[in-house]
């Protein structure tokens, strides 16, 4: 026996210290793509999301409809396995049958961005819009991309004025230098102009000649066309994996993972291996859940492309209560993010973590992001939504959704849990959480909050974040201290103050 000389640490049981914030760091300039898969360090991953955010792999979350809604705002979900292959296999095609849109706003570009970068990140493009760069080839600095026809498509926000930088070409030598985007677009119009303007973010960098928007779209056509599809990823399990993960793959799954409450154990080993045994690197799979150093080393040595870390946290979990068996999410993030680091060092191999459960508030995100979690999976969070697929009931007034935990009756997902037949006592519980709209809002306002939190710490990506993020432990007694004032303020609120 050996106790670990530690307590165990809750997410909501850290605050982070404010960073220098400079003037190049702002929120515009933030940048939240993140890797998803192995790759070499200093490389790219060959799988990024613009949005770190992925969802449970859970009936009650992870419906096609949920993950077209997902990855439309850059995130990516994972269609669940506890279902025949058949059905999952459905789900998958349904979500690849989608032709992908895209919204400009969620393609966050930096001057530097490479076109590279850029078709990793839009991943799932439709087929009509044209990617940008300085000097129009693939090598050039990207600047913005254009839709074929709709040429309103970039006039941001709802007729606000964007200020706007505009390189003038040649052609247009008439134009300030500092324009707002509604004069470009009335001198556009006014002079009949032949031109499209090009974005860089929410700035309006050039304007590019209709003309030359040809070539640039047959370029585009040429470089990322081949991938025109939302993505989507597919839970697996240890027991039938050598029949779902062909049929998954065949049906298009960008990336799988092993669904297990405790993932470090010989059969995840043997279900990646045959992954690799089967399709080398060619098909991405991501293991877990695990709480420690030694257990991401094993699924890292066993070829896993990621890494999910969380036992117990869940919010509709009770593991820790029949079994005796978690560790304090934090606690669990940090022991594994330093073996990830070591890890890299070691063999030059970066495998992403990814943090599992137990998020309650959006800041707990920004607080697992400052831990080093390279993306993070949410279950509670999505179920609260239109798109997720559980049903929407009315108490007392409210609305609510459904929303019950793999390990529940109701579930009845004897792979996640190793049982056999029918679960013989549960590990999680049936509930409802609060209904909160739809799910673009709401990633919309995360992402808000996550680039906020970033600024005020003076990051702008991720990895800077990582690597400099100050966190401080709060005590037991300002923790309480917290909640009072948050409950006074609700009470305040409530009795119309
Ligand atoms: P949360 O976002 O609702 O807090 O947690 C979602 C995560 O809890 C899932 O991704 C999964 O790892 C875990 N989970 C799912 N079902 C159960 C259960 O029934 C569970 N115990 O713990």
């Amino acid at each position: 026996m050996k106790i670990l000389d530690e307590t165990s640490r809750t997410l909501n049981e850290f605050l982070l210290l404010p960073g220098l914030t400079t003037e190049e760091c702002t929120p515009d300039n933030v940048d939240l793509t993140t890797p998803v898969v192995r790759h070499r360090v200093g490389e790219q991953s060959p799988v990024r999301i613009a949005t770190p955010l992925v969802s449970a792999i859970m009936q009650a979350v992870s419906s096609p409809r949920l993950a077209v809604a997902l990855a439309e705002v850059g995130g990516l979900s994972f269609v669940h396995q506890n279902q025949p292959i058949g059905a999952q296999v459905e789900d998958v095609r349904a979500v690849k049958r989608h032709k992908a849109g895209f919204r400009t706003s969620e393609i966050n570009v930096k001057p530097s961005t490479t076109l590279g970068e850029v078709a990793q990140l839009l991943g799932d493009v439709d087929q009509g819009v044209a990617v940008v760069t300085d000097d129009g080839s693939a090598e050039g600095r990207f600047l913005g991309i254009i839709g074929p026809d709709d040429f309103h498509l970039h006039r941001h926000g709802s007729g606000e004025v964007v200020t706007a930088r505009m390189r003038a070409y040649d052609e247009l030598t008439t134009a300030p230098a500092t324009i707002s985007l509604s004069d470009a677009n009335e001198m556009i119009w006014a002079n009949r102009l032949d031109v499209l303007p090009v974005l860089d973010g929410d700035r309006l960098v050039s304007l590019v000649l209709k003309r030359d928007y040809q070539a640039h779209k047959t370029f585009h056509n040429a470089s990322v066309d081949s991938r025109k599809r939302f993505r989507v990823g597919a839970g697996i399990n240890s027991r039938d994996y050598a029949d779902r993960v062909p049929a998954l793959v065949e049906a298009g799954a960008d990336v799988l993972c092993l669904d297990s409450s405790d993932g470090y154990s010989v059969y995840q080993k043997k279900a990646i291996e045959f992954v690799r045994d089967r399709y080398g690197e060619k098909v991405f799979v991501g293991a877990g859940n695990v709480v420690d150093a030694r257990a991401f080393r094993y699924l890292a040595e066993a070829g896993a492309d990621f890494v999910k870390v969380g036992i117990g946290g869940g919010s509709i979990c009770i593991t820790r209560d029949q079994k005796g068996i978690g560790r304090g999410q934090a606690s669990a993030l940090i022991d594994v993010v330093r073996e990830r680091d070591a890890y890299a060092a070691e063999t030059g191999m970066y495998v992403p973590v990814c943090c599992d459960g137990g998020l309650l508030a959006d800041y707990h995100m920004a607080i697992a992001l400052a831990c080093g979690a390279d993306f993070i999976m949410l279950g509670r969070y999505f179920a609260r939504f239109d798109e997720a697929p559980s049903r929407k009931v009315r108490v007392e007034g409210q609305f609510f959704k459904e929303y019950w935990g793999e390990g529940s009756r109701r579930a009845q997902n004897a792979a996640r849990y190793g049982h056999t037949g029918e679960i013989s006592f549960e590990e999680g519980v049936d509930g409802f959480v609060p209904y909160a709209g739809s799910l673009a809002d709401n990633v919309g306002l995360t992402r808000t909050k996550l680039k906020a939190t970033m600024v005020s710490c003076g990051a702008t990506t991720l990895r800077d974040f990582h690597e400099n993020a100050v966190l401080v432990q709060v005590s037991e007694r300002s923790y309480e201290q917290n909640t009072a004032e948050v409950r006074l303020r609700k009470r305040s609120v409530d009795a119309g103050e």
